[in-house]
């Protein structure tokens, strides 16, 4: 029965701690120490559970501060009393057997290594897999197990460590672990694979903010690994260990370096380390690489920087053309890369876009329309799919077709309420105002844990969306509140402007019978009944296929119809993202489907009751000081699944949460008195989230982004 040193360095990772000391504590094999590393040692202390910091086999060591983590390791190695050495980080948790499985088969082995999954932490450490005990043998291919870098989820010999004196690089902040890994390998001839010993890896932080080694930077990856690279490739290593060297300098050039290299600074700053460390690799290995590989590796080992300058721009070209001539899209692009976005900026040109090109509305509909009465210098071009009549007439281009392209390139204002494509270049002289769509409840971008979303994860939705808040100049903010979330879940760091909705100006400047009822007779809905709006958001989790989301109608609208229906009409809007249609048989002269319906802040207008849920449709019409229901019947898997809130639903709403249709029901028939129940509530949410909207919004923005 040998003891165990579990070797877990928590700089940084504190607020996962006690997860990671759980999974040991529900170990089936109990006889490991655990050795806890940080610079601030009593600080960790304080966050771990008691019950930890009362057994003593977790041992908790204070390191130097500004160390990098290969030095807190090599700590826990010098101060491992175990036979053993296993590493875990404490952002991760290991399943229940995994010290017992490994413990099992090393056998006469000096090592052996578990399996990694990664896990939004959804998932127990009690999960065992089915089947018993299968092992893998890894030999003449163990350096497949180094995909990862990493020496974790191994279990190691102590004596085999001391041995060899492998200690982990003290240097280099990334790739630190290859320098213990590597000298390993070449002693060992065989690694055996547990199956089913689990470790499991946090994935769904935030890459900007709080990054992990493997998502540092450029400017930190590449001389780590240049470095680690110069010390660790000999000619004494073995085939195996420099082939293993030489595919991750390669891998690393053609995949994190070469997109980069489109900037001539770029490439200066990088070349002489390059240089340096593709001079080591062994010109056998290029034969079956491609040829813009293999003439890249020439001209950097020429170590002549124009040459490498000059071919690196005609292969991006090369690229480019390549996808160009392979669809209709990319020839597009290609134009607007190469053609259309080296053409002069048209100083008085606007490209206004509001959700996609789906609608004319929100808040870019409404600086439109300022702009058109009081900018009669500016020409405006608007996205739409669909064909609208927009006021003032004025051009208007399908998205992602050639004059999109066009106009995408030439505009000097983009304004635009959701996130641009990806591919947007934005220019230096072009100036992108985003309005957004919504103060938010559901967290944003970089404050979600996981993502549920179909077609991505975590880790690059938050990339992507980076990418996109890196080009945005202005951003406004309808309120106080969603100042401070915007600066921090969009990583925004420009000019914020807190001057309320553009969108919501019409509320306040034209909340009066006439205006509703010559919006009412547009839409040909009764003048002489009551409107109830029942305007939901969208699902994360429920879809057909990317971007075309479910929505299951929960509202009995057949037991509101007979029961209110002398007094009540009733519009259903679904969110924007959403693709069911509604089955409205039996409805007619009820309840209308205006889903479609350009404006919601129209809608707004000319309904009496608002009902909706997680949608940030409330705080817009809490300008309107009308009653708003919430039917909120999935909240739990809402807020505690799909997204998180920024504010306690139950305590700060202007109205009540209702969770079936008799609740519904109910509070429609007796609405004076829900809306005395919730007076006091509606006036401070009023405050808080409203009183920035003071029907000036659009004048503002205008005044502060576009030239007088
Ligand atoms: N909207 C609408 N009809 C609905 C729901 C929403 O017209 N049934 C419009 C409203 O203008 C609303 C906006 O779309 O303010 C955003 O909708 P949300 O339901 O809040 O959802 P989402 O698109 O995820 O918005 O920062 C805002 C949110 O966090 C993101």
């Amino acid at each position: 029965n040998n003891l165990i040193s579990v070797i877990t360095p928590a700089e940084k990772n504190e607020k996962y701690i006690n997860t990671a000391l759980e999974s040991l504590k529900n170990q089936k094999y109990t006889n490991f120490e655990v050795l806890v590393l940080h610079s601030d040692i009593d600080a960790l202390k304080r966050v771990v559970n008691d019950e930890y910091l009362d057994d003593d086999r977790y041992r908790f060591i204070n390191t130097p501060a500004d160390i990098y983590v290969g030095a807190a390791r090599n700590i826990g190695i010098e101060e491992a009393k175990g036979d053993y050495v296993y590493f875990l980080d404490s952002d991760d948790y290991v399943s229940e057997n995994i010290l017992q499985l490994l413990h099992d088969n090393i056998g006469e082995f000096p090592i052996i290594r578990g399996r990694m999954k990664s896990t939004d932490f959804s998932t127990s450490f009690a999960i065992v897999l089915p089947g018993t005990n299968e092992i893998k043998m890894y030999s003449d291919k163990r350096h497949d197990l180094l995909r990862t870098e990493s020496a974790i989820n191994y279990l190691i010999s102590k004596k085999f460590i001391d041995s060899m004196n492998l200690r982990f690089s003290e240097q280099f902040k990334t790739y630190s672990d290859l320098t213990f890994m590597i000298p390993l390998m070449e002693e060992v001839e065989v690694i055996p694979y547990s199956y089913e010993a689990i470790y499991f890896r946090r994935r769904g932080n935030d890459p900007i903010n709080n990054p992990s080694l493997r998502q540092s930077s450029l400017k930190q990856l590449a001389p780590d690994l240049f470095g680690v690279y110069n010390q660790l490739r000999t000619d004494d290593l073995s085939e195996e260990g420099q082939k293993y060297l030489d595919d991750k300098l390669l891998n690393f050039y053609r995949k994190r370096l070469v997109t980069e290299f489109k900037a001539d600074a770029t490439i200066d700053y990088y070349f002489s380390g390059l240089v340096e460390s593709i001079n080591k690799i062994d010109p056998d290995r290029l034969s079956n690489k491609d040829f813009i590989l293999k003439n890249d590796v020439k001209a950097i080992k020429s170590n002549k920087i124009n040459n490498f300058r000059k071919l690196s721009n005609f292969n991006h070209f090369l690229r480019d053309i390549k996808n160009g001539i392979t669809s209709r899209k990319g020839r597009k692009e290609l134009l607007y890369k190469r053609v259309f976005n080296n053409l002069d900026i048209k100083d008085n040109l606007v490209l206004f876009e509001s959700f996609q090109g789906k609608a004319y509305s929100d808040s870019p509909k409404y600086i439109y329309e300022y702009m058109l009465k009081n900018k009669s210098n500016y020409k405006f071009v608007w996205v739409m799919n669909e064909s609208y009549k927009i006021p003032g007439n004025p051009e208007t281009v399908k998205r992602f077709s050639l004059k999109y392209y066009y106009y995408l390139a030439r505009a000097k204002y983009i304004v635009s309420n959701v996130r641009m494509p990806n591919k947007y270049i934005k220019r230096e002289e072009q100036s992108y105002l985003q309005t957004w769509h919504g103060t938010p409840l559901k967290r944003l971008a970089g404050d979600m844990d996981d993502v549920h979303m179909p077609g991505t994860n975590a880790e690059r939705y938050k990339k992507n969306f980076n990418h996109e808040t890196d080009k945005w100049d202005y951003l406004i903010a309808p309120n106080q509140y969603s100042a401070e979330i915007f600066r921090r879940a969009f990583w925004f760091n420009n000019t914020m402007l807190p001057t309320g909705y553009p969108r919501n100006d019409i509320l306040t400047n034209h909340n009066d019978k006439e205006t509703i009822n010559g919006l009412k007779r547009i839409n040909q809905i009764p003048t002489n009944k009551k409107v109830i709006l029942y305007a939901p958001t969208w699902r994360d989790d429920e879809y057909f296929k990317v971007g075309k989301y479910k929505f299951n109608l929960k509202l009995d609208l057949h037991r509101m119809k007979e029961q209110f229906g002398d007094e009540y009409i009733v519009l259903l809007r679904m969110h924007y993202l959403v693709a069911s249609n509604i089955d409205l048989t039996g409805l007619e002269d009820f309840a209308y489907d205006v889903s479609k319906y350009s404006d919601v802040s129209e809608l707004y207008l000319m309904s009496d009751i608002l009902i909706t849920d997680y949608s940030s449709v409330f705080f817009d019409y809490a300008n309107l000081k009308r009653p708003i229901l919430f039917f909120t019947y999935d909240i739990k898997k809402y807020q505690g699944q799909l997204r998180g809130f920024y504010i306690d639903m139950e305590t700060e709403l202007p109205g009540p949460l209702l969770m079936n249709n008799d609740d519904i029901m109910n509070a429609i028939e007796n609405i004076d008195e829900v809306t005395e129940k919730y007076k006091e509530r509606y006036n401070e949410f009023y405050e808080r989230f409203c009183s920035w909207d003071d029907g000036r919004s659009s004048e503002k923005v205008v005044d502060a982004v576009f030239e007088k």
